[in-house]
């Protein structure tokens, strides 16, 4: 069994979230982080010590670090779905993946924390305008593969769109100066058309109310 540590509204637990249930794997999930609190304590220190969200067990296997956790379920639950079979194919996955958490996300994180987790009073405009317009500039590497690719990595989903949605899915939604990007709304709109993707991330990325009962 497979339980799953993180608020759904996370950019980074929706992947984990979507990889789940596109593999069909059952899973247990923990409201943790953000307003509902609970990762600084000494239990959950005790599987992610960096006291961030998303944290996996699998049968008692602890994992942090979202596209870590994207490409263990892959491999372990989606071989020659998800997780590319053959080593080109799950390398340009693995690009991808890297490209969104080491360059895609560190341009835009400060756009989605200004203008979702940051009250209008306190929000710094200039900061969330070069935040924007860097990410422009480095979605286009994306735009332009996306030209002859279905998917990321060849004709079908695998972990590389996985680990890709749930940050385009805010580029897509937030009020912000966004170009035409053809190749890349129409992946996106294939995206859409998933039942599982519309479950785990085509859902609130506001910030959370624990007060509110879980759906
Ligand atoms: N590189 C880490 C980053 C994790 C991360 O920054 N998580 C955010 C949520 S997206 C977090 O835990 N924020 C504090 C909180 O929610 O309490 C990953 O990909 O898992």
């Amino acid at each position: 069994m497979i339980e799953v540590w993180g608020r759904k509204n996370s950019v980074n637990v929706q992947k984990v979230l979507w990889c789940c249930e596109e593999l069909g794997v059952t899973f247990q999930r923990h409201d943790a982080g953000g307003l509902f609190g609970g990762t600084g304590e000494a239990e959950y220190l005790s599987r992610n010590p960096t006291g961030l969200v998303p944290t996996i067990s699998d049968d008692g296997f602890e994992l942090w670090e979202s596209n870590t956790i994207v490409r263990y379920l892959s491999a372990e639950y989606g071989s020659g779905t998800l997780w590319p079979e053959k080593a080109g194919e799950r390398a340009l996955a693995d690009k991808w993946m890297d490209y969104q958490l080491g360059t895609l996300w560190p341009a835009f994180k400060d756009t989605v924390l200004g203008l979702v987790r940051t009250p209008a009073e306190q929000r710094d405009p200039a900061k969330i305008t070069t935040s924007v317009k860097g990410t422009t500039q480095i979605l286009t590497a994306l735009e332009g593969h996306l030209e002859d690719h279905e998917y990321v990595a060849g004709p079908t989903l695998t972990m590389g769109d996985v680990a890709l949605g749930s940050t385009i899915y805010r580029w897509l939604n937030l009020d912000i100066d966004r170009p035409s990007m053809p190749n890349l709304q129409a992946w996106h709109a294939r995206l859409e058309d998933r039942a599982a993707y519309q479950r785990t991330v085509m859902v609130s990325f506001e910030k959370e109310d624990p007060a509110q009962p879980e759906d």
